[in-house]
């Protein structure tokens, strides 16, 4: 469809209706080949509303072969561009449809498709549509059972959702199998793999005693790189169980491994699908982070197996009640793991570098939106990360005990059945008591909202009062704003270090307080001094926060403070103000400096005794440049970038012998994936990160080479060419020509590659990444190599994508031609940083405007583009 004839229309959440008709069982027959795919689809139907005349089917790109109603063949249909209307029906009928698709041909990686030498599905949210016509919405739920035959050279292993019932083999070569699933589910839970694999095979004995076989389908010879993800899925498996007290529910659960797959992973029911990436895990060929992230996927898909499969979502409207929900017990799970603070601190990162970006983009949306042109657009850090901060926030309202009681009384009331938000917020009131009415703006209303905090003390009356006042500025897609209930956790401390009970009126006050109106008054008996308040505890809601700190509130913080994020965000916030100042400077030719307790404070932290490893790696790391960009409403990231490079090099050559000699003291010799070696290897590592840009780069290149060669796993390997490379090290040309050589065969290694190339401060990294195309491990088909290389330009190269020529849109507009029709949802999740042209001066948002313009013209433009260009066209 090009959009000069049919423009994409919104879906308004508003209009939700109930369906008129339902399936209860549909028995699936797929005769299966990479080139064409015979579906046979066998739907019990019932009528619904007896109003209702015709059965209107979503179907996109099928061929239809027959139609038949109960048995008997039908011409009463009319095929459209969205699916097929079955006419005149009867009020309860078996439905046959006969379609064929051609796995092959579909590059969009959505219904079933090729990857590698396996087919395999991705069906949330519309893919079903892709297979066989289907009422394809999530509130339409039917027992599944899935018959596969397919030739047995090829595809020894045929799987799908549920048991496994019966298999045989047939005359020509090809063999079948036939799988049941016994719980209803919507359809975007099916799954269909076919291929050759090796298997890691295990078992879990659950608390009720149930046997269930674990089966982890990997690609032939990657079977030593599957055991982390097994040791993960028996950790969730039981941490669920203990925290949560869900149980599993089938008799198997498998895990595929796919290599083509756009984006981490997918849970349908019995038969999770993974991106490679978020599977296969050796030292030689993982970091640290890759293993986290591993377990966390892994938790994450299989914690929907109750918050998504056996509740799942009425409309995709209600995405964020299972993903939000779903990402906060996957944080809650790596947190319980023993990595609480380091967790928490990513995932504030992640919000306020990517989620407030977003909430002051085009995109901006409140958690559950109201109007979506294309659903796969709104799989977003809103709905997930803020989400999951929502589900918090409740969490620090209730506490965990009435939470659990919440999260009960939920699974017993929807069970079963497609729910919406609303009914996970009643669920969480009714078994609490507490009022959640105003909290559930939060559903509704976009934005972050601002908290600005003034506080005064009397000390005649020894009364310390705090002056909360809020304020949501007005988002693209909503103007009017509300105030929210913000829960807003604080501590009050003495100079000495010790905690002020709170108390008012000789009654003890709890520690996170409510705020609720617009501005809103907190009084404090019995404080003997003027306190120093620590906000926003462990980030208790997902706001700004304006507080007119001293530099000496803030180092004490740093020091004083006994909420591990809030140490790390005194010193967040002690550089936030020196960045500012100094970007200022550097935007009016002035020198660039920096106060001498400031590298005090972060020399306190570096050596501190008291302090974890992993917590003053965290602390030592300096912001992004993203991150940083965040702090300004209009962004210029030359001055971001100078300024962060002159606090790098200050940092290196002032802090250059305690650097040393921490780095030297946190060393592990044997690799293991243990809490406390992975903080030694962040705080070693951190430390090799700074050292880099240390003056004397004759002693650092040569220990950044020592690291790379010496490194017996991909954490301190990476770590070492990632120094070179960033501080522009002599050995980087060296380092990097090696590690290509050594991994060029390998893709998830190479990605990380790919993307250090392309976030390298290189003059000509444009041009680098241009001949990286045709480098030898890069696919424009495949999803992780895009992500890995242009992904990182645009996304975290931000000196060169918005280089002032306009050669970075210009590029991602050459891309973007290419990739709209072949991927359109790795397309619009790559124009992000395109569409942010309102926080860029007037010359590059000229620019940024005629890279969408010219997006537009495109032929047979994508839906998912369509809505993300109009929307910051309107801007
Ligand atoms: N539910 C899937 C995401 C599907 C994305 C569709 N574009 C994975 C997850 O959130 O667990
Ligand atoms: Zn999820």
């Amino acid at each position: 469809m090009s959009t000069s004839d049919i423009q994409p229309t919104a879906k308004y959440r508003h209009d939700y209706k109930t369906p008129d008709f339902m399936i209860t069982d549909i028995d699936l027959d797929f005769d299966l080949a990479a080139e064409t795919t015979t579906v046979i689809a066998r739907s019990h139907v019932i009528k619904k509303n007896p109003q209702a005349n015709d059965l209107v089917l979503d179907g996109e790109e099928l061929k239809l072969v027959s139609v038949n109603v109960d048995e008997q063949p039908w011409a009463d249909y009319q095929i459209t561009k969205t699916g097929l209307t079955i006419k005149n029906v009867p009020s309860e009928f078996t439905l046959t449809i006969v379609n064929q698709i051609k796995p092959i041909d579909n590059t969009a990686l959505e219904g079933l498709y090729v990857s590698g030498d396996a087919l395999c599905t991705q069906c949330e949210a519309e893919g079903f549509r892709h297979i066989t016509y289907y009422l394809d919405r999530p509130d339409v739920l039917a027992r599944f059972s899935t018959r596969i035959t397919a030739n047995k050279q090829h595809y020894p292993f045929l799987l799908s959702n549920g048991n496994r019932i019966a298999q045989g083999e047939l005359a020509d070569g090809r063999h079948w199998v036939q799988w049941q699933d016994p719980f209803p589910k919507p359809a975007y839970l099916f799954a269909l793999v076919a291929g050759d694999f090796d298997i890691l095979k295990d078992q879990f004995i659950t608390r009720s005693n149930r046997k269930i076989d674990l089966e982890i389908y990997v690609d032939k010879g990657n079977l030593d790189r599957s055991q982390w993800a097994m040791t993960s899925l028996k950790n969730a498996m039981r941490w669920d169980e203990s925290r949560f007290d869900l149980e599993y529910d089938l008799d198997i659960f498998m895990i595929v491994a796919v290599d083509f797959f756009n984006m981490g992973a997918m849970e349908n029911k019995g038969l999770n699908i993974f991106n490679s990436k978020y599977v296969l895990a050796k030292p030689e060929t993982a970091t640290d982070d890759d293993y986290i992230g591993i377990e966390s996927v892994i938790g994450h898909e299989y914690f929907h197996n109750w918050t998504g499969n056996r509740v799942t979502c009425r409309d995709w409207f209600q995405l964020s009640l299972k993903e939000g929900l779903t990402v906060f017990r996957d944080q809650e799970f790596t947190s319980d793991q023993g990595l609480r603070a380091v967790k928490r601190i990513a995932d504030v990162k992640l919000l306020r570098t990517v989620q407030f970006a977003e909430d002051a983009s085009p995109m901006s949306h409140p958690i559950r939106p109201e109007q979506v042109i294309e659903m796969n657009n709104f799989y977003t850090v809103t709905v997930y990360e803020k989400g999951a901060e929502v589900i918090r926030m409740m969490h620090t309202l209730l506490g965990e005990e009435n939470f659990q009681a919440g999260m009960k009384l939920y699974f017993k009331r929807h069970d079963g059945s497609a729910a919406t938000c609303d009914d996970f917020v009643a669920a969480m009131q009714d078994a609490s008591g507490i009022d959640l009415t105003q909290f559930k703006l939060w559903y509704s209303q976009s934005g972050t909202p601002v908290l600005t905090v003034t506080d005064s003390y009397n000390p005649q009356n020894q009364q310390y009062t705090l002056t909360v006042e809020q304020h949501t500025p007005a988002t693209q897609d909503q103007s009017e704003k509300q105030a929210l209930h913000i829960p807003l956790d604080i501590e009050l401390y003495q100079q000495n270090g010790d905690v002020i009970a709170l108390q008012y009126q000789n009654k003890p006050i709890h520690h996170v307080l409510n705020v609720t109106q617009s501005k809103q008054e907190f009084v404090f008996d019995h404080v003997s001094e003027k306190p120093i308040v620590s906000l926003l505890r462990d980030f208790s809601a997902p706001v700004k926060l304006n507080y007119n700190y001293q530099d000496q509130d803030l180092i004490f913080l740093m020091q004083h403070a006994s909420n591990a994020f809030s140490r790390y965000d005194a010193a967040q916030m002690l550089l936030a103000k020196y960045v500012r100042l100094n970007v200022s400077h550097y935007q009016q030719n002035r020198p660039m400096a920096i106060p001498d307790s400031l590298l005090d404070a972060f020399r306190g932290i570096l050596l501190s005794d008291s302090a974890e490893p992993a917590l003053i790696a965290q602390i030592l790391t300096l912001p992004s440049e993203n991150e940083l960009a965040n702090l300004f409403d209009i962004v210029d990231p030359i001055a971001i970038y100078q300024v962060r490079q002159f606090l790098l090099g200050i940092f290196a050559n002032e802090l250059y012998d305690e650097l040393t000699a921490v780095y030297h003291h946190n060393q592990t010799s044997l690799y293991q994936i243990e809490h406390a070696d992975i903080g030694k290897r962040m705080l070693k590592n951190c430390c090799i990160s700074l050292l880099a840009y240390a003056n004397d780069k004759l002693v650092v290149d040569s220990l950044v080479k020592q690291q790379y060669q010496q490194a017996n796993n991909m954490t301190d390997c990476l770590a070492a060419l990632t120094a070179a490379v960033k501080a522009q090290l002599d050995c980087r040309h060296e380092l990097l020509t090696d590690f290509d050589n050594r991994w060029h065969q390998d893709g998830l290694v190479m990605d990380k590659w790919l993307a250090l190339n392309a976030t390298s401060p290189e003059q000509n990294v444009l041009s680098t990444v241009k001949k990286l195309l045709n480098h030898r491990s890069f696919s424009l088909n495949n999803p992780n190599r895009i992500r890995s290389l242009i992904g990182a330009f645009v996304n975290n190269n931000p000196v060169a994508f918005h280089a002032e020529d306009g050669s970075g849109y210009h590029f991602l507009v050459e891309i973007l031609t290419e990739l709209n029709q072949k991927n359109p949802q790795v397309a619009s999740r790559l124009i992000d940083p395109l569409i942010r042209l309102k926080r860029y001066d007037a010359n590059r948002q000229k620019k940024m405007t005629t890279a969408l313009e010219s997006l537009l013209k495109l032929d047979n433009l994508s839906k998912d583009l369509y809505e993300k260009i109009t929307k910051a066209l309107a801007a």
